[in-house]
């Protein structure tokens, strides 16, 4: 019943998402997505151009280490910056999500044809943005990107 509850309420959350390479490629794309975040109610708490070396995308995405995408993943990610954006409010981590989009933007184009990932993303792999998928995915997230003293900050 709490968890009900709590879910009607909205529980406050914060996640970490990510404008991935191919999007800081055209800042024209930047602008219009920030506006969109920033229309929706959301709050960004946080916002930092982050180039990552080869050895902090193979970090952030360690759970994937095994994969056949990682290596080209990892390209991907160290090819240019990217804008890494705290976002905080009433279950913001499955409303960027949705935002987003499933991880296949072909597919969403067929599915979900206004999602960011349909709208902007190239392929399976340069699929254009991030969002943390747990509560505890975007604790480790925002503090790997923005440290834990600036995450204890997001969350008061
Ligand atoms: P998500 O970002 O939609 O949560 P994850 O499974 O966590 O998806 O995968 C992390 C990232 O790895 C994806 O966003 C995408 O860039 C890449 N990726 C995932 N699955 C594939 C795949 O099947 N082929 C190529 N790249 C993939």
């Amino acid at each position: 019943h709490i968890h009900t509850l709590n879910q009607s309420a909205g529980a406050l959350e914060a996640t970490l998402a990510l404008l991935k390479p191919d999007i800081l490629a055209n800042p024209a794309f930047v602008d219009s997505i920030i506006n969109d975040i920033q229309n929706s109610g959301m709050k960004i708490a946080l916002r930092k151009q982050v180039f990552w070396t080869q050895g902090q995308a193979e970090q952030f995405y360690a759970e994937h280490r095994r994969r056949f995408f990682f290596d080209r993943l990892v390209k991907y990610m160290t090819s240019g910056p990217v804008e890494a954006i705290a976002l905080s409010g009433p279950n913001v981590i499955s409303w960027w999500r949705q935002k987003m989009g499933a991880t296949r933007p072909a597919q969403m184009r067929m599915t979900n044809p206004t999602c960011l990932r349909a709208r902007y993303g190239l392929t399976d792999t340069r699929n254009s943005f991030h969002g943390s998928d747990s509560v505890e995915s975007a604790k480790r997230e925002l503090v790997f990107v923005f440290g834990q003293p600036a995450y204890k900050q997001i969350i008061l």
